[in-house]
């Protein structure tokens, strides 16, 4: 599949516009079109009023594409990602749940919300105010759709999916629909699309504590004294919170494809009301060794991609029932 393709999605147009609905509905500012891909898949286009679009494929929720108004493609698609749905897309943010990488090897590889076909949800139970003036789609899953008997519990996920003229956020909302705790990570594996890494710098995140999976103690907590990280190797690195404390927000991408800023936060609802969630966060480049044993990574791919990461990975977080943890991401560029 070319790049042209995997952006493009040979896809029949069904227009399919969601307008008006509930008063609590925003106003969509722009169009909702669903279509199928040629593996009978659906697929979500957004197009904003300003002409900012994104695509999403409901095969994992995932969001393959985001293109300001101005033309700049923010978010990297592997142009060989297998879109039939026989295996996570390799690029555009692919969700993380119920598990990160494989502590429990019963379940896939960061968890099943990736492999499963997501509902587009005609209007969502509640309304985010920080889609006001966005082009918003919904897309839900829940334990009737994927479940795993390691990880059985009732579940209903939310997933909003919003796009301004040259601003994407997505809003993972996972609420427990269940009699009992159960406990879960998730992560948004945002591939954010660059032009060269090694014209790239990512800052944000100096002085923070991660654990370094590219060392030889990826279970020591480490701190890197450079005011930015620039990656010229390979780099899987978790940033966690201070203790009692929040990452410093945003993080800032420089690179030729422009200034993008990545900010990220989490929230924990329940019967006591809304508190922060200290969320931390991935960066992550295969560079050229892991690259070459990711089948479905274009040829040097990785020079062109790099990968930020909002999750709640560092342990996990008990959500009682009725709760509901929310992780968002809000990714522009900057002008
Ligand atoms: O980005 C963090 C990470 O856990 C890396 O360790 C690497 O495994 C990456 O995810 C990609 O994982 P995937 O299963 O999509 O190949």
């Amino acid at each position: 599949m070319s790049k042209k393709d995997c952006k493009k999605h040979q896809e029949k147009k069904e227009k399919d516009t969601f307008v008006g609905g509930p008063a609590a509905w925003v106003a969509v500012m722009g169009s909702v079109e669903q279509s199928e891909n040629e593996h009978g898949l659906t697929l979500v286009r957004l197009t904003h009023e300003s002409g900012a679009t994104a695509v999403v494929h409901s095969f994992g929720a995932t969001v393959l594409s985001f293109t300001t108004a101005g033309g700049q493609d923010l978010i990297f698609c592997s142009s060989t990602a297998l879109l039939d749905g026989s295996k996570a897309i390799r690029g555009g943010i692919p969700l993380v749940f119920p598990q990160f990488g494989q502590p429990d090897k019963r379940l896939a590889q960061h968890g099943f919300a990736r492999n499963s076909v997501w509902q587009v949800l005609p209007e969502p139970s509640s309304v985010p105010d920080e889609f006001a003036g966005m082009c918003t789609c919904v897309l839900g899953l829940d334990n009737t759709i994927a479940t795993h008997e390691a990880w059985p519990y009732p579940y209903r996920i939310e997933y909003f999916i919003a796009i301004g003229p040259e601003t994407i956020v997505t809003k993972l909302m996972v609420h427990n629909s269940g009699e009992e705790n159960f406990a879960f990570q998730s992560l948004l594996h945002t591939y954010i699309a660059i032009g060269d890494i090694s014209a790239t710098t990512i800052s944000g995140l100096q002085g923070q504590s991660f654990f370094d999976k590219a060392s030889d103690d990826p279970d020591t907590a480490k701190e890197d004294p450079d005011q930015h990280i620039e990656v010229a190797q390979y780099v899987d690195r978790i940033y966690v919170p201070p203790p009692e404390g929040l990452l410093p927000d945003p993080v800032t991408i420089v690179s030729p494809v422009g200034s993008i800023s990545l900010s990220r936060h989490a929230q924990l609802s329940n019967s006591e009301g809304t508190k922060p969630l200290p969320a931390d966060t991935v960066v992550w480049n295969p560079w050229a060794e892991k690259a070459a044993a990711l089948s479905d990574l274009e040829e040097g791919g990785y020079m062109r991609m790099v990968c930020v990461e909002p999750g709640l990975v560092n342990g996990t977080i008990q959500l009682e029932p009725g709760a509901c943890a929310a992780l968002t991401q809000r990714i522009s560029l900057e002008r």
